[in-house]
């Protein structure tokens, strides 16, 4: 692992937020460079503890630098890559020559830079000929996407840029907890904390939430799941009292009577039967959103990850309708995109019915451009493949797929119903890991790929703001890992697919730009060396415009220019009867994800080093339940063992675990697969459990 000798200027390796860092090398240290925060519009030079700490991994004795392969007692050995990749063609050519070409499966990630996404959609398309594309964005940003699709006929997580909250008179924060999950945004808060306008929504009184003590704002704590009567019964407050902007609703929507008329049955102490939000908040909430000279809806995990998480995030926009808010420099919505690439890796068709550019793939004119700069025949493109949870599901079932590539998720301990997506894994004939450490999914792999770690490499990465920013090589890889452009290259050579595979990212970035040229997330405009000049790429970014920090301003993306009410209706969630508690499922600041980096840092891990459930004092006192003690949560997919926090913090028919841990401890052994119609996003906020004490 040898420096390379200058500082590089790139970005943190995990949330959206994508924090400016310098790596600077440091000789003689644990960690090959250091890291240091960088003034950036976003983070202001600063990081959270994941970011401080994102070097430590770059020294791990545990990296894996060599391909690995299952031997027949299971261990795993060594092997030349020569050997690994030959292997890996012939089985998938013997898989697809058997069953078709839909029996090999991609399984992509939100954190992979936009020329590997955009590599590996194209790798899945005219290599392997599949269908069978999709990722753990699906997990993430689907259902917030296809809301913004619906409503606005685009979806960029946030539309204007993070910097505008500042200003903002009131923001209203649905189900996230960015205090923990980004902590450098609060600081995009003040300006609403200062005015009292903080309104944070979340079952739990959570680090966010509690930024609105002492005057700052309120926390309202509805019932888990209910979030969409709570908006319906704002978005009646907001009717009834005429605080909606008609000249604006007028101008630029359609749909507002049937949202008018849905809403009316939503009056404020109706809403307060079903959410537990007293009647008075309700109209509060109204009145400050509409009295405010700039104010945000602000959407995340906790309204977004149920089966109708579509539909809120709907009602959510609606409210931001009635009150006109979209589209206008100053007010606005949006959703929090999560992982590193989250908008990116949505964009360039990692996504099973996508193709770069954010274009349809059933569209003939978009399969049509999209074949031009491939140097294919469209007819050659599949069509539309299978969303990850049934992708998942289908893994060596009839007719399924039997052989998945899968780069950048660790899906058995992030996917829902885990025991269940575990067991078909191992129904399949072939499974291949590319990481760059042994996750507890490339522990069950056939062939395990080691792979660079985001210092290592040269790339983009699109931040929740939209904005392109680089990601930049500090220091060279160690002897063994390669990059996935040239995993991607040597397969596509040996299944001897058609196309430019080439290693260089700038020069992917040029291909991704040509595809995504006429599309709605349009990059054509850009290019490493431009972004390299540090200028402020917010997409749509067409050949000679200098981008677009504000999308919306003049029109939205439907043909007719104006955005869609869509009016939406509860359908009743999971609730629990008798004894049983809600669990609601999420993360604590140390943790990233399914924890394969953030489990190996010792400063991030010995916080934290067991499963911890949250849980309300009462509801453990009917329990007999000691804090600290250890407790078991059973549903009929399965049971978890924790220790127990008490705190007031949670509602008492509620209980928290973060998803962070593998095995017998992943909250994920009791979440369902259900998923969202629209959006196929799982339900990871809304299971029934019951809780005991272990003896
Ligand atoms: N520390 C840390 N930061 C991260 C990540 C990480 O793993 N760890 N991951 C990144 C990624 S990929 C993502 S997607 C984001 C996620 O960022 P967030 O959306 O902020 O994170 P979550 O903890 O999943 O959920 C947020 C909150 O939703 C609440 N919630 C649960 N159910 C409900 C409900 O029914 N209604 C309402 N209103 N709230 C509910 C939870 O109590 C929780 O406090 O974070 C990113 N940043
Ligand atoms: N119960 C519950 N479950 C959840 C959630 C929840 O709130 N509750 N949240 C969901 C959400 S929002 C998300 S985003 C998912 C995330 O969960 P996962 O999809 O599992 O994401 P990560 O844990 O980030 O896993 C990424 C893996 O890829 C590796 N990796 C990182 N970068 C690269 C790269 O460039 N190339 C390759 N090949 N590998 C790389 C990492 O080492 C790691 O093993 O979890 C979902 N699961
Ligand atoms: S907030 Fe996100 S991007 Fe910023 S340092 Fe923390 S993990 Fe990295
Ligand atoms: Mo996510």
């Amino acid at each position: 692992m040898m420096p390379v000798s200058a500082t590089a200027d790139t970005h943190c390796p995990y949330c959206a937020l994508q924090c400016a860092m310098t790596l600077t090398p440091s000789p003689g240290d644990d960690a090959p460079v250091s890291v240091s925060g960088r003034e950036f519009p976003t983070n202001r030079g600063g990081l959270c503890k994941k970011g401080w700490t994102s070097a430590d991994l770059l020294a791990r004795g545990d990296r894996i630098t060599t391909p690995l392969v299952r031997q027949p007692d299971g261990s795993f050995a060594e092997a030349a890559w020569s050997e690994v990749l030959d292997r890996i063609a012939r089985e998938v050519t013997r898989i697809g020559r058997k069953s078709g070409a839909d029996a090999v499966g991609v399984f992509g990630g939100g954190g992979l830079t936009n020329e590997k996404a955009y590599q590996l959609g194209k790798f899945a398309r005219i290599a392997l000929g599949t269908s069978r594309i999709d990722y753990n964005g699906r997990f993430c940003m689907s259902s917030a996407a296809a809301a913004a699709n619906r409503a606005f006929g685009l979806d960029r997580g946030l539309p204007f840029p993070l910097a505008d909250l500042d200003t903002a008179d009131a923001v209203l924060v649905m189900g996230s907890n960015m205090g923990d999950t980004m902590p450098p945004f609060v600081q995009h808060l003040q300006g609403a904390r200062a005015r009292g306008g903080l309104i944070v929504v979340d079952p739990r009184r959570s680090t966010t939430a509690r930024l609105t003590a002492d005057g700052a704002g309120t926390h309202v704590q509805p019932a888990p799941g209910t979030d969409m009567a709570l908006l319906l019964g704002v978005c009646h407050v907001v009717i009834a009292d005429e605080l909606y902007d008609r000249d604006y609703v007028d101008a630029r929507t359609t749909g507002f009577d049937a949202v008018r008329r849905s809403v009316s049955p939503w009056w404020p102490e109706r809403t307060e039967q079903v959410t537990g939000v007293p009647a008075r908040i309700v109209r509060d909430i109204a009145h400050r959103l509409a009295g405010a000279r700039s104010a945000y809806v602000l959407t995340g995990r906790g309204v977004e990850q149920h089966s109708d998480g579509t539909d809120t995030a709907t009602a959510a926009i609606n409210l931001a309708l009635l009150l006109g808010l979209v589209g206008r420099e100053g007010s606005g919505y949006g959703t929090l995109t999560g992982q590193g690439n989250g908008q990116g890796g949505r964009e360039h068709g990692q996504k099973s019915d996508q193709l770069p550019g954010y274009r349809k793939i059933t569209d003939p004119a978009a399969r049509a451009h999209v074949a031009r700069v491939w140097g294919v025949d469209p007819e050659s493109i599949p069509g539309p493949g299978i969303p990850a949870v049934q992708l998942l599901a289908s893994c060596g079932a009839e007719g399924g797929v039997r052989a998945l590539l899968v780069h950048g998720s660790n899906v058995v301990v992030s996917a829902p119903d885990v025991s269940q997506v575990r067991a078909a894994l191992g129904r399949l004939d072939l499974l291949v890991v590319s990481d760059f450490f042994l996750s507890e999914t490339a522990q069950l792999a056939d062939i395990v790929l080691p792979v660079l770690q985001w210092a290592e490499e040269e790339g983009t990465m699109t931040n929740l703001e939209g904005r392109v920013i680089r990601r930049r090589k500090a220091i060279d890889p160690p002897p063994g890992a390669r990059s996935e452009l040239w995993i991607l290259r040597e397969l596509a050579a040996r299944l001897d697919a058609p196309g430019a595979w080439s290693l260089d990212p700038a020069e992917v970035f040029d291909e991704l730009a040509r595809a995504s040229a006429g599309g709605l997330s349009d990059y054509s405009g850009l290019s490493h060396e431009l972004l390299d000049t540090g200028l402020a790429a917010h997409w749509p970014y067409p050949q000679g415009s200098s981008g677009t920090p504000r999308v919306f301003l003049d029109r939205f993306a439907h043909d007719d220019g104006r955005a869609r009410f869509v009016s939406v209706r509860p359908r009743r969630p999971e609730t629990p009867h008798g004894s049983e508690l809600s669990l609601v499922t999420g993360r604590i600041l140390e943790h990233y994800q399914s924890g394969t980096q953030t489990r190996r840092v010792a400063e991030l891990n010995e916080p934290n080093p067991r499963l911890v459930a949250q849980m309300h004092p009462v509801t453990a006192r009917d329990r007999a339940i000691d804090d600290g003690s250890r407790i078991r949560l059973t549903n009929h997919r399965g049971a978890v063992e924790a220790d127990v926090q008490l705190s007031p913090d949670i509602r008492p028919d509620t209980v928290f675990l973060p998803f962070h841990y593998a095995g017998s401890e992943s909250a994920n052994l009791l979440t369902s697969a259900a998923t969202d119609p629209h959006s196929a996003m799982p339900e990871f906020k809304n299971a029934v459990v019951t809780v005991e004490a272990v003896a």
